[in-house]
């Protein structure tokens, strides 16, 4: 996947493409980011990036020749792709979307700095506008950065085990099961008590009660965490099973 980024900080990038699993994917050449930085397509001797609003009010935007002609030099490097605008706008960022853009072979990602960029751009040159969550950030690169990871887990090759992807929180419309590792028992405050024990069922080597306990736990912390999101699933009637045996254990 080729992804144009159109950004004032490139360098912000690093996080992406130098660490963990989204790095080993652009080592590879699975991800190719390409960089527009607006600041290099000014033509005044200080290199002006803002501009201020028309009608006033706090804050500046985004100067809008820089931004268009960097738009159109990463649309002549990355052929054609949607142009995806980071902004609290947007519409929200879910898994689902994930899926859909993670067949596209390239895209333009658009960071905003400042107060946002002028509304003819974006009706000019944005496809579409994505929010990574109802609170306010800075600019878009760390919203672009979360795209581009979410993306990246979901390309073949990229993540070792495909199993554990579609394992994932979300993949099937709930979150994870609880998992314990090494040791046993943990030493400590409460040690000797249950919560110092990993659940007896996951030792016991019976396949099938293990996965059992597993969609019921499943099934429980959406009830108890996430209501919203059990609300739009149909559960069958093992699910509702299920679930009414973790409430009932709960107390
Ligand atoms: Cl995409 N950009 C900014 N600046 N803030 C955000 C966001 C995006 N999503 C949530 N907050």
């Amino acid at each position: 996947m080729r992804i144009g980024i159109v950004s004032l900080f490139p360098e912000m990038f690093r996080a992406v493409s130098d660490f963990g699993i989204t790095g080993r994917a652009v080592s590879n050449g699975l991800i190719e980011l390409d960089f527009f930085n607006p600041r290099d397509y000014t033509t005044d001797r200080r290199q002006t990036v803002d501009d201020k609003p028309y009608g006033g009010g706090p804050g500046m935007l985004m100067k809008v020749r820089p931004v268009q002609k960097a738009i159109q030099d990463a649309r002549k490097s990355t052929g054609p792709a949607r142009v995806i605008y980071l902004t609290p706008q947007g519409m929200p960022l879910s898994q689902e979307t994930l899926g859909s853009l993670s067949t596209d072979s390239a895209m333009i990602l658009l960071s905003g700095r400042y107060e946002g960029i002028d509304e003819r751009l974006i009706e000019q040159e944005v496809d579409l506008e994505l929010s990574i969550g109802d609170y306010v950030l800075s600019g878009g690169e760390l919203a672009a950065m979360v795209l581009i990871d979410g993306l990246a887990r979901l390309l073949p090759g990229v993540v070792g085990d495909d199993e554990s992807v579609i394992r994932d929180s979300f993949y099937d419309g709930l979150l994870d099961y609880p998992q314990y590792t090494r040791p046993e028992r943990l030493e400590g405050e409460d040690e000797g008590s249950e919560q110092s024990r990993v659940p007896a069922v996951l030792l016991s080597g019976d396949h099938a009660a293990i996965a059992r306990w597993r969609v019921k736990q499943a099934l429980g912390r959406t009830w108890e965490r996430r209501p919203d999101l059990l609300a739009r699933q149909v559960l069958d009637d093992e699910a509702k099973q299920l679930l009414q045996e973790y409430l009932r254990e709960k107390d």
